[in-house]
């Protein structure tokens, strides 16, 4: 954590990650990309000073010590919260250490869980403001009518609480704009270099894009529709040669929603990656549709992802069954496409990291038998894929959350009660905890981490 050199008299604007509870001993622990993509817009704003805390990094006697020092120069916090991983409770915990103290500012609250529920997140006595969308097109808006310099009514993605409504002033649309690279100086990287035995010894993570294309009826990116954007392929490149030289990085896991919705981009990286010289190693998120959309494009994709160094692809296969496929998650393909490009990616010498998910409303038992049944099948490749079954959890505003409820299903009302909403466990009527164990069970990875229990501090 530092400041950018600027003099201390100027406001400051503190943007928090609080804390994620992830499973026992998580090896990967994450860089606040959503924050640094905020900074790096905020970082043009002359009148301010921006700091970054990760509550991932950082213990709460860090965050109350920061408030003691730096609040009276404070102009606002911005706290960032998904849903599950008791993020939101963590947030709480650190929005009311804030409001404790006579000079506390606004505390402005935003990212997925706020995008998908405004309405509801702004109405909690500790939040000030909800900022729906993307922070680095709004947050410098709201900065500046902190400063007195706009009106409120014209920042976009504006939620707040008055009179017992939630108002929104105008919409501020999913689309991120060209991305930039990233203040890693408001950051210590070092901390987050990760040992990934599924990739190199000093792996860093890394997102080149922002949205996707797909439409699986359980994930979040179809609510929030944001639009597709990404970082052109040189300062990607650019970027990493940098880290690389800087922190002796030689592992990179692109954690983009998709990393290959552009194919041509993507074989595009391949080459420069190869032209480089680099000799990294890496992984990244794939649809398998973008499998299919290769080969019809005649892009050799997968030989050339292999070749410049792709050790692991990560694919969201959910379901075996092609009915469940088609009709509740609309994964637009088949369980014998799902084998034929799991084929692929093991012919091309790269380790498959496949999800599951069982407990759909409305699936039936023999269903879920036919996703276990493509798992022993995929587990018969080499080199062995890694897998993982998840137990379906409705997320709100998805499709199948309204389905889910239609089902039985009863949604959490209040930002409390979102805070201990948790993935890992069961949550609907129709699933079970030995829905959940068989789950458990058939998970293997390469790395394995001990018992799914998340771990709180
Ligand atoms: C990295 C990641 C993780 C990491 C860790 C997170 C951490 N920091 O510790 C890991 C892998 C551990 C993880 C875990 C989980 N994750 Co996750 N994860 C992501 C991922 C892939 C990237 C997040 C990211 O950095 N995006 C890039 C940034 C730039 O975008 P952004 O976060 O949306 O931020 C933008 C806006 O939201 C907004 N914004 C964000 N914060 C703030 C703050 C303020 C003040 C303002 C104004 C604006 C703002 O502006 C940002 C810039 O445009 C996203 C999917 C994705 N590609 O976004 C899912 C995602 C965030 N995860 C999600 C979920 C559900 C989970 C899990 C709960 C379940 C699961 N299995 O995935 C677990 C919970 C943790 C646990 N118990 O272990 C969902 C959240 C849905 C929701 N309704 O909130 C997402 C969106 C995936 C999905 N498509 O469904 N996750
Ligand atoms: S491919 Fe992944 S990110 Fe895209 S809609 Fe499906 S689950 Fe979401």
């Amino acid at each position: 954590m530092e400041l950018c050199a600027r003099p201390a008299d100027r406001p400051l604007v503190i943007l928090a990650y609080p804390r994620v509870d992830h499973e026992q001993d998580y090896l990967y622990h994450w860089m606040p990309f959503s924050l640094l993509t905020i900074a790096s817009a905020l970082r043009a704003m002359p009148q301010i000073d921006v700091m970054i805390f990760d509550g991932n990094q950082r213990e709460t006697d860090h965050w109350e010590a920061l408030l003691d020092a730096e609040l009276p120069r404070t102009l606002c916090i911005g706290l960032s919260i998904m849903t599950g991983g008791a993020q939101i409770r963590h947030a709480l915990q650190m929005a009311a250490a804030a409001k404790r103290r006579d000079s506390c500012p606004p505390l402005v609250f935003g990212g997925p869980h706020v995008n998908v529920l405004p309405a509801e997140t702004v109405r909690h006595e500790l939040v000030d403001f909800a900022l729906q969308g993307p922070g680095q097109n709004s947050m410098p808006q709201l900065i500046e009518a902190l400063l007195g310099q706009r009106p409120f009514d014209s920042v976009e993605g504006l939620w707040r609480y008055e009179s017992g409504e939630s108002t929104l002033t105008k919409q501020n649309p999913p689309k991120a704009g060209p991305m930039s690279t990233y203040p890693w100086g408001l950051l210590n990287v070092e901390e987050y270099v990760r040992d990934d035995p599924t990739i190199a010894p000093r792996t860093l993570n890394y997102i080149s894009s922002q949205g996707c294309v797909y439409k699986c009826q359980f994930c979040y990116e179809l609510t929030y529709q944001r639009k597709w954007s990404a970082m052109p392929t040189g300062n990607v490149l650019g970027d990493i040669q940098w880290l690389c030289k800087e922190y002796a990085v030689n592992g990179i896991k692109f954690y983009d929603a998709d990393f290959f919705v552009n194919v041509r981009r993507a074989h595009e990286y391949c080459e420069a990656l190869l032209d480089s010289g680099l000799g990294i190693a890496w992984a990244a998120s794939i649809n398998p549709n973008d499998v299919l959309r290769a080969r019809k494009q005649n892009v050799d994709l997968l030989g050339r992802v292999a070749e410049s160094g792709c050790r692991r692809l990560l694919m969201g296969m959910e379901s075996g069954d092609d009915r469940v496929l088609r009709e509740v998650v609309k994964k637009e393909i088949t369980s014998a496409q799902l084998w034929d490009v799991a084929q692929e990616i093991a012919g091309n010498g790269i380790r498959g990291a496949y999800t599951f998910i069982v407990g759909f409303p409305g699936e039936s038992p023999a269903e879920i038998e036919n996703t276990y049944a493509l798992m022993e099948k995929i587990r018969t490749l080499r080199p062995l894929p890694e897998t993982r079954v998840h137990l379906f959890g409705p997320f709100p505003g998805t499709t199948l959350f309204e389905q889910a409820k239609e089902y039985g299903f009863v949604a959490p009302s209040k930002l409390e009660e979102w805070a201990d909403f948790n993935y890992y466990e069961s949550q609907t009527p129709w699933t079970s905890g030995a829905m959940e164990q068989r789950a458990w069970g058939n998970t293997r990875l390469v790395a394995r981490t001990g018992r799914m229990k998340l771990a709180s501090r």
